[in-house]
């Protein structure tokens, strides 16, 4: 018969690694790994088993760390430095398609799905990097990195915006995202205030609303599922341009302006065309409305 206990993960089938470490070096993994999406959600003994098993490694300008068509060995987060990424396709010169600087992580696709190296990573300056072996790096943050990337994967496909995306482009933005929830009503950005996040809508409906200097609202076109909000004070530093509510209950997926910069580059050319439109949409929607009267004015 099977037994409760044999049911119960066993914690004696593998070894941890701990590479002994001063204080102060376990305070620049902090620092490195503190803005990177793949460390968070890490329960205090996964996070104190990975910096455990952390190990520096310095590198000098022009090095590579990793060589594309190479056996994956150690997963990467940048400490100090930058490196540029190369891939060469179907025998043709290798071509550069991303850099990273500190706190960026690199060397996962080998690990994860047992590959050669899809890429070369070179070291453009001199480096410091934490490397991570990939017993660890598999056993304590491949999980949440393979299943936050399947979610959002299939939506992520489906957002227009993103549809001239590499996969692996997409992947990176998965790994960012976070989702965030509103009740009927609730609003997610207002007019006016610092803009910090970029939003995709997962589900669900929002309102756009925007008031003029005298507080009078005037509604614009509402927004629905794959449909993007928030970049405009991200784009150009300005305050919030209107305010946007949940319709019903909404989900939304969310990025930070540090990730929506690094991540969105590619895009920002299509974004900043489409915020174009904004414009002639206003425009027509208020001259359509100086024969109206205002919706409702906010209270004095
Ligand atoms: P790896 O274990 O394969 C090389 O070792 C690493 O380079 C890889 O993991 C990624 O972490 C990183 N395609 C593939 N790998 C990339 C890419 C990339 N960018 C960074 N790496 N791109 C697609 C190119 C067609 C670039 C997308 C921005």
């Amino acid at each position: 018969s099977v037994s409760a206990e044999s049911m119960v993960p066993s914690h004696q089938n593998y070894v941890k690694t701990v590479i002994s470490k001063t204080p102060e070096q376990r305070k620049r993994i902090e620092v490195s790994i503190a803005s990177n999406f793949l460390f968070k959600n890490l329960d205090e003994d996964q996070h104190e088993d990975v910096v455990n098993a952390m190990a520096e490694k310095r590198f000098r300008s022009r090095e590579n760390v990793i060589e594309q068509g190479a056996v994956g060995d150690y997963f990467y987060v940048v400490e100090t430095g930058s490196l540029d990424v190369f891939v060469a396709k179907n025998g043709n010169p290798a071509e550069k398609v991303f850099e990273y600087g500190p706190g960026g992580s690199f060397g996962e696709l080998a690990l994860m799905y047992n590959g050669p190296r899809a890429a070369t990573v070179t070291a453009t300056s001199d480096i410091v990097l934490w490397a991570l072996d990939r017993i660890t790096f598999r056993r304590i943050l491949m999980e949440n990195t393979s299943r936050k990337r399947r979610m959002y994967e299939a939506f992520l496909e489906t957002v227009p915006l993103l549809v001239s995306l590499e996969p692996y482009e997409r992947h990176k933005i998965a790994d960012a995202l976070e989702s965030v929830y509103f009740d009927d009503g609730q609003p997610v950005v207002r007019q006016g205030d610092q803009g910090d996040n970029f939003f995709i809508i997962e589900s669900g409906e929002a309102t756009v609303t925007k008031y003029n200097e005298k507080g009078e609202e005037f509604p614009m076109p509402g927004l629905g599922p794959g449909q993007y909000f928030g970049e405009l004070a991200l784009l150009n530093d300005m305050p919030r341009a209107a305010t946007i509510k949940a319709q019903g209950r909404l989900k939304c997926a969310t990025l930070g302006k540090r990730a929506f910069v690094r991540l969105l580059g590619p895009v920002v050319e299509i974004i900043k065309r489409n915020s174009v439109n904004y414009q002639t949409i206003e425009e027509q929607i208020q001259q359509h409305q100086q024969q109206l009267v205002p919706v409702s004015s906010a209270p004095p």
